[in-house]
C-alpha cells in the first residue's frame, strides 16, 4: 500500500526520466578528426591563461572513440535518457556551407545506439561550440550567425529527426552572450557590453529559427525545447529587491520573456539603455522566437545573493563561476549591483549547496507559465573525490547533493508542477570549461591518463533510483 511506499521513501511518476548529461566539447576529442574544424573553445582553450592548466578538448574523455562502451555503460546504469549535444564544427566544419557527412554519421550511430538500448536521445544543437569561421565573421553579435544556424538545424533535423526523441536548441544562451562577450571568461572572451546583449538577441532569435527549421524537416516525433540556467536570487531587505529584478532581468527574463511571452521586458529595455537602443531587434524577430516548446529545460546549480554596491568597497560581481573584482558581466547593471558571498556549505566549484533554491525555481516558473512542462536538463556537483586503494570511487557528498535536490524536485512535483524528469550533471568527468579537467562533475570517474571509466558510488545510487523511482530518505 501507499504507506509502505512513503516508509521507503519519495516514490516519482512512472513516467518520470531519470538521465544523464554531458556536452560535444567536454567529452568527444577527436577535435581535429573525420573533418571537424575549430571552434571558438578550441581557440580560446589553445589561448595561455584562458583555462586552467593549459588544458583543451583535444582528447577530453575521447568518447568520439569510445562511445559504443560509454552507451554500455549508460545502460548498466538504467538511464531512460541521455542528454548529449551536437557538434557544429563537426557537421558543418566551416559554420555554412559544406556539410561534413562524417560529422552526421558519428551522431546517427549514436542515435542507433541508444534507440537499440532502449535510451531516449535528448539531442542539443549548440552547447558552446560556435565554429571558428562564424566568430571571425562577427560571432552572436551578428544577426548573420542565426541564418547560419538556421541551415545548420536543418541539416541536422533532415538527418536525425526521424529518431531524435527530443530537440535542444540552446544549452544556456546567458552563458554564450554574458560570459562569452560580456564577461570573457568563456570563448570567445570578448568585453563588450553592448555586443552581449546583442548576443542575447541573436540567441533568442536563433532559437526561434531553429525551432521552425527542425520543425520543418523532422520527420519523427520529436519533442521540442530549449535549455536555460536560471539565476534563483537572495537579497537581504528592501535596498536589495531592485538588484534582484534588474539581474532577473538581464538573467532569466531577457530569455523566458521573448521565448514564451514574445516580449522583451521593458524594465531590461530601460536598465540597459545607456549600453545599447536594441535596434538590432526586427519587426517579426520576436514572432519568430516566441514558439511553442514542448518543454522547458531548467539547468540549476545555486543561488547567488545580489545587493545595489555601496559605491566604496571594491566592486565584486559573479562571473558565472565565483566572485571576481570588476568586471562587466551585467550590462547595464555593473557598477548598480553587486554580488556577494553566500552562507555555504560550497561544493568544489565554490557553489552555494542550496536545493530550497530549485523548489523556488520549478514552482516560480509554473506559477508564471502554467502550462508550461519543465524538464531539469542539468543539476550535479563538482567534489573533490577520493579513489580508493581497489578503485572505487566514494562521493557521499554528491550523493547527498543529489538526494537533497531530488527530495526539491519531489516536493515541486507534489506542489502540482509539471515536471518531467531529472537529467543528473554529468555522466562523465570532464573538461569543465574554464577549470579544464580540475572540476570533476561525473557520476562516473575518468582517470585521464588511461581514460578509463569508473561508476562512483553516486553513480550505483542513481542506477537505483532510476530503476525503482523510490528515492530513499
Ligand atoms: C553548466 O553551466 C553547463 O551547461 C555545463 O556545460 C557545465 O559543465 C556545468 O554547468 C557545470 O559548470 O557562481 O554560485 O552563483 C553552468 C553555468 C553555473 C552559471 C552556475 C551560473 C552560478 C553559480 N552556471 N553559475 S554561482
Amino acid at each position: 500500500g501507499s504507506a509502505d511506499y512513503r516508509d521507503a521513501g519519495l516514490v516519482f511518476p512512472p513516467g518520470f526520466t531519470f538521465g544523464s548529461a554531458t556536452a560535444a566539447y567536454q567529452v568527444e576529442g577527436a577535435a581535429a578528426q573525420e573533418g571537424r574544424l575549430p571552434s571558438i573553445w578550441d581557440t580560446f582553450s589553445r589561448t595561455p591563461g584562458k583555462v586552467w592548466n593549459g588544458d583543451t578538448g583535444d582528447v577530453a574523455c575521447d568518447h568520439y572513440h569510445r562511445w559504443e562502451s560509454d552507451l554500455d555503460l549508460m545502460q548498466e546504469l538504467g538511464l531512460d535518457a541521455y542528454r548529449f549535444s551536437i557538434a557544429w564544427p563537426r557537421v558543418v566544419p566551416t559554420g555554412r556551407g559544406a556539410v561534413n557527412q562524417a560529422g552526421l554519421d558519428f551522431y546517427s550511430r549514436l542515435v542507433d545506439g541508444l534507440l537499440a538500448r532502449g535510451i531516449e536521445p535528448v539531442a542539443t544543437l549548440y552547447h558552446w561550440d560556435l565554429p571558428q569561421p562564424l566568430e571571425d565573421a562577427g560571432g552572436w553579435p551578428a544577426r548573420a550567425t542565426t541564418d547560419a544556424f538556421e541551415e545548420y538545424a536543418a541539416i541536422v533535423g533532415a538527418a536525425l529527426g526521424d529518431r531524435v526523441h527530443t530537440w535542444t536548441t540552446l544549452n544556456e544562451p546567458w552563458c554564450s552572450a554574458y560570459l562569452g562577450y560580456g564577461q570573457g571568461g568563456h570563448a570567445p572572451g570578448r568585453h563588450e557590453p553592448a555586443a552581449a546583449l546583442a548576443a542575447v538577441h541573436h540567441l533568442n532569435l536563433a532559437h526561434g529559427r531553429a525551432l521552425r527549421a527542425l520543425r520543418a524537416t523532422s520527420t519523427g516525433a520529436p519533442e521540442y525545447s530549449v535549455t536555460l540556467n536560471f539565476h534563483v536570487l537572495r537579497g537581504a531587505g528592501d535596498a536589495a529587491a531592485d538588484a534582484m529584478r534588474r539581474i532577473d532581468a538581464l538573467a532569466n527574463r531577457a530569455f523566458t520573456g521573448p521565448m514564451l511571452k514574445g516580449e522583451y521586458p521593458a524594465d531590461l529595455l530601460e536598465d540597459t539603455a545607456s549600453v545599447t537602443d536594441w535596434s538590432f531587434v526586427q519587426d517579426d524577430d520576436l514572432a519568430t522566437i516566441r514558439q511553442p516548446i514542448d518543454v522547458l529545460g531548467v539547468n540549476y546549480y545555486s543561488t547567488a545573493t545580489v545587493r545595489p554596491w555601496d559605491g566604496e568597497t571594491p566592486m565584486q560581481h559573479n562571473d558565472g563561476h565565483k566572485l571576481v573584482a570588476g568586471g562587466t558581466a551585467w550590462p547595464g547593471s555593473d557598477g548598480v549591483v553587486e554580488f556577494v558571498e553566500q552562507p555555504g556549505p560550497y561544493t568544489a566549484m565554490g557553489w552555494n549547496i542550496a536545493p530550497d533554491g530549485l523548489y523556488e525555481l520549478l514552482t516560480g516558473l509554473h506559477d508564471e507559465f502554467p502550462d508550461q512542462p519543465l524538464m531539469i536538463t542539468e543539476n550535479g556537483a563538482a567534489f573533490d573525490d577520493v579513489v580508493a586503494a581497489d578503485g572505487s570511487v566514494s562521493d557521499p557528498e554528491r550523493v547527498d547533493y543529489l538526494r537533497r535536490h531530488l527530495t526539491a524536485a519531489h516536493r515541486a512535483i507534489e506542489a502540482g508542477v509539471d515536471l518531467r524528469g531529472y537529467f543528473v550533471w554529468s555522466l562523465l568527468d570532464n573538461f569543465e570549461w574554464g577549470y579544464g579537467y580540475a572540476k570533476r562533475f561525473g557520476i562516473v570517474r575518468v582517470d585521464f591518463d588511461t581514460l578509463e571509466r569508473t561508476p562512483k558510488h553516486s553513480a550505483l545510487w542513481f542506477r537505483d533510483l532510476a530503476a525503482t523511482h523510490v528515492l530513499p530518505r
